[in-house]
């Protein structure tokens, strides 16, 4: 099935034109709109009538994160606050998030995308879909939310959490479709079967799993326990949120909704364009936003575009599943974390050297994040009891930065190895390559 042939199997010819048209105009929109896009248009001594080609997007600035940050909460609007009737926010939980906010047609634009999505999962009117990514500030529950009243399926609109309702709502309403993040599909296979479920029994046929990095190994694994077809989904929160691209089920790539976002893939280090299939970071250009046009988002994750026609009869380019980032960005279930936010909170304690190291784990399919810190010679020979205290105490510093509980392990002091470069903070055990 497909939702908008005309849209999504559009010749290369067509598209080109329409790309063109929508980046001429969303380029104008932003330097006329957003100061922060005309102070760097004239640094750089830019005019929109620059842009002749699509190729000309090559000579606009990047946009970042933190060039995001810097404008919050509401800087980057294009629109008077008036006309903005939406806002969410990046999925960390402390430290200034971005702010993505839209305007009606922002959200009809979101609505299609992700009704385009659902679509490619087989998703129709007699679909139930229960959708557990977490509503709220956070783009996916709303995102989904949005979709399903396109297609006129059946939300519902459970959110996050509360496993053991999810698996009795999935029972009793007989859900068709679930979307989550793909850790959690795996822990409520876990949870199913403990409780003697068989998954004969329930009426999965599909899932749309996306907001963090996964494998084919993990997708194998979860069609298997689950009985369903699992389909990888992306976004992120300064673009749209879910809904940038989707894979079909041909399941050979994600097909980027390139009628509303223009891709690129550069090089991270030298940011030259680099050519179709080579991996390197994608680039996004919001084609069609209205409130918060964005040119040249640097998403720091890494994938290549393959553009030949896809066997399910989209000409939609698509992108290979994520493979890595090019910072130290973790999603530690589904929420962003950085390591400086842990630094943050452990330069706050006394007694602790900034000596430290993140180790992730999934053991049971859930997310598992470990912080060993160096204590001080003084503390190290403390008493079991004020040890113990002084964990408990940043355990709860790192919870109140990052929103998360972790797992706190004082070492002995100089324990962890030094590096004479970059410290290695991070030790990723879940394996994504
Ligand atoms: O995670 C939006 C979303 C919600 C996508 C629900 C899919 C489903 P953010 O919290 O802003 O938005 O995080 C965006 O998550 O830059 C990637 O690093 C990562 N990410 C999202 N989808 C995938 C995926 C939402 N399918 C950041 N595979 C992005 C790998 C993903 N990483």
């Amino acid at each position: 099935m497909i939702w908008n042939k005309e849209a999504e199997c559009m010749s290369n010819g067509e598209k080109e034109e329409l790309q063109l048209k929508l980046l001429k105009e969303v380029v104008k929109r932003a330097y006329e709109n957003v100061p922060y896009y005309k102070n760097r248009f004239d640094k750089l001594n830019i005019k929109p009538e620059d842009i002749k080609t699509l190729k000309d997007i090559e000579k606009l600035p990047f946009t970042t994160k933190t060039d995001l940050r810097d404008s919050y909460p509401f800087g980057m609007f294009a629109v008077p606050e008036e006309e903005i009737i939406e806002v969410h926010t990046s999925s960390g939980t402390t430290g200034k998030p971005t702010v993505s906010g839209y305007t009606q047609k922002d959200l009809e634009i979101w609505g299609e995308v992700m009704g385009r999505a659902l679509t490619m999962a087989g998703a129709g009117k007699k679909d139930k879909i229960q959708n557990c990514y977490g509503y709220g500030l956070f783009t996916g529950g709303l995102g989904v939310h949005y979709g399903t009243q396109t297609i006129g399926a059946t939300v519902i609109p459970i959110s996050a959490g509360n496993t053991q309702r999810q698996i009795e709502i999935m029972q009793d309403f007989q859900t068709s479709i679930i979307t989550c993040t793909p850790s959690y599909a795996l822990y409520l296979a876990e949870v199913l079967e403990k409780n003697g479920v068989d998954i004969k029994d329930l009426n999965l046929k599909a899932g749309v799993f996306g907001a963090e990095m996964w494998t084919e190994e993990m997708r194998k694994a979860i069609e298997d326990r689950l009985g369903l077809s699992a389909l990888n989904i992306y976004g992120l929160t300064e673009i749209i949120g879910p809904g940038v691209a989707q894979e079909c089920e041909i399941k050979n790539g994600l097909h980027i909704f390139e009628d509303h976002f223009y891709p690129e893939i550069i090089d991270p280090k030298t940011q030259e364009t680099l050519g179709e299939g080579e991996k390197g970071e994608l680039v996004l250009t919001t084609l069609t936003r209205d409130g918060m046009p964005i040119l040249r988002f640097r998403t720091k994750d890494i994938t290549g575009l393959q553009k030949e026609k896809c066997d399910c009869g989209r000409t939609q380019v698509r992108m290979d599943r994520i493979t890595g980032r090019t910072d130290d960005m973790l999603k530690i279930r589904g929420v962003i974390v950085f390591p400086s936010q842990i630094e943050k909170a452990l330069l706050k304690i006394e007694g602790l050297h900034p000596q430290y190291q993140i180790i992730v784990t999934r053991p049971k399919h859930l997310d598992e994040l470990e912080v060993q810190v160096e204590a001080s010679p003084t503390l190290f020979s403390d008493e079991v009891k004020h040890v113990e205290e002084v964990k408990k105490m940043i355990e709860s510093y790192i919870h109140s930065e990052i929103g998360l509980r972790v797992n706190i392990s004082l070492v002995e002091p100089e324990s962890l190895p030094r590096s004479e470069g970059k410290a290695v903070r991070v030790i990723d055990k879940r394996n994504f390559d």
